[in-house]
């Protein structure tokens, strides 16, 4: 068991022949997803796939669960240059480990980047007990959640990573309706709870930051979990061109934390300026209908996970 154990946790060579990537200037100038798909202008998730392909390069095999991203491949097109399979939302990481089985048995379990992209409806959601085995048989996979807080697909409803107060098309603003009342789940923690070697938070709008989490999770064996926050513009009410900004601005006011946990150490990747709250949630259409009451009420949220966060504790934290 133990030996087991030191055997799924060592380190292997990982992204097979990328540069590490430090600066900018190390970044990959081949993309293996090429433009022309059918996201909407300015999709911070599509974004999301193309920083991840140049970190981990063509040795990668991408698993799509059902959302946003499998419209990026519409048969017989595809922009991708390396293998993709569009999935069912409730099982990419089931095929994940198919395919992890089928590289073992070729002896090519530690040589190629196996990387399931899934949003956030198929993360916490719909996909969660696929994704529960294949961190519990701990396989060489990569688990990259795209979360835009909604399940944007099918017309923008809450999902369990949907933040407070957020307007979906199921949590709408009416009299009695205050938007979404229920505070989001706390994946990184699930995951963690399977004791994976590696997870970590990400945002769109920090590439290198993310770039090198996908370099880090594919050096080591086992299941690797990265939440990256990827702004959607249809669905958190955004102009084309805000999707960036209000990546940056949900970092730097402290709504989305940027962290990781290497074999269950915590540590703070980026310590955020903590600007106002309300500076990143008026720029959310999704927040438009917010009184002072609300935001005050998730800036003290706020302020709270980062007292805890600050003292290096990680299990105390609740999410707004
Ligand atoms: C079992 C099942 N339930 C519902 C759907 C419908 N469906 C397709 S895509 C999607 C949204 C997925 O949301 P998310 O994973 O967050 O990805 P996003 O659309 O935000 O990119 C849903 C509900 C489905 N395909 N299969
Ligand atoms: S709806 Fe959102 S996630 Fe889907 S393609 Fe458009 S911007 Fe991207
Ligand atoms: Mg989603």
């Amino acid at each position: 068991m133990v030996e087991l154990e030191q055997e799924s946790r060592q380190k292997i060579s990982g992204s097979l022949g990328q540069k590490p990537v430090q600066t900018i200037k190390d970044i990959d100038t081949e993309d293996y997803i090429k433009a022309g798909t059918f996201a909407c202008s300015g999709c911070q998730p599509v974004l999301g796939i193309k920083l991840a392909l140049k970190a981990l390069g063509k040795n990668t095999i991408m698993v799509n669960s059902s959302g946003c991203m499998t419209l990026t491949a519409t048969y017989p097109f595809t922009p991708y240059k390396i293998p993709w399979v569009h999935n069912a939302i409730e099982n990419a990481d089931s095929t994940a480990s198919g395919i992890f089985m089928g590289l073992k048995r070729k002896g090519l379990e530690k040589k190629v980047n196996i990387l399931v992209y899934a949003g956030d409806g198929a993360t916490y959601d719909i996909g969660f007990q696929a994704l529960s085995g294949m961190f519990d048989r701990f396989e060489n996979v990569i688990h990259v959640c795209y979360n835009n807080e909604i399940f944007a697909n099918t017309g923008y409803q809450r999902s369990a990573a949907t933040p407070l107060f957020a307007r979906t098309t199921t949590t709408p603003i009416e009299k009695k309706s205050r938007g979404n009342l229920i505070p989001r789940k706390h994946m990184a923690k699930i995951m963690m709870a399977h004791d994976s070697p590696y997870v970590a938070t990400a945002c769109t709008s920090y590439p290198l930051d993310f770039m090198k989490k996908v370099q880090k999770a594919s050096t080591i064996y086992g299941p690797k979990y990265i939440e990256l926050l990827a702004p959607c513009i249809p669905g958190w009410i955004l102009s084309t061109e805000q999707g960036r900004k209000s990546g940056e601005l949900s970092v730097q006011s402290g709504l989305w934390p940027l962290y990781e946990l290497e074999n269950g150490k915590f540590s703070v990747s980026m310590q955020p300026k903590m600007i106002p709250v309300k500076e990143a949630l008026k720029m959310q259409g999704r927040y438009a209908h917010l009184n002072d009451e609300e935001i005050d009420e998730i800036q003290e949220m706020v302020n709270k996970e980062w007292e805890s966060y600050n003292k290096g504790e990680f299990w105390t934290v609740h999410e707004y």
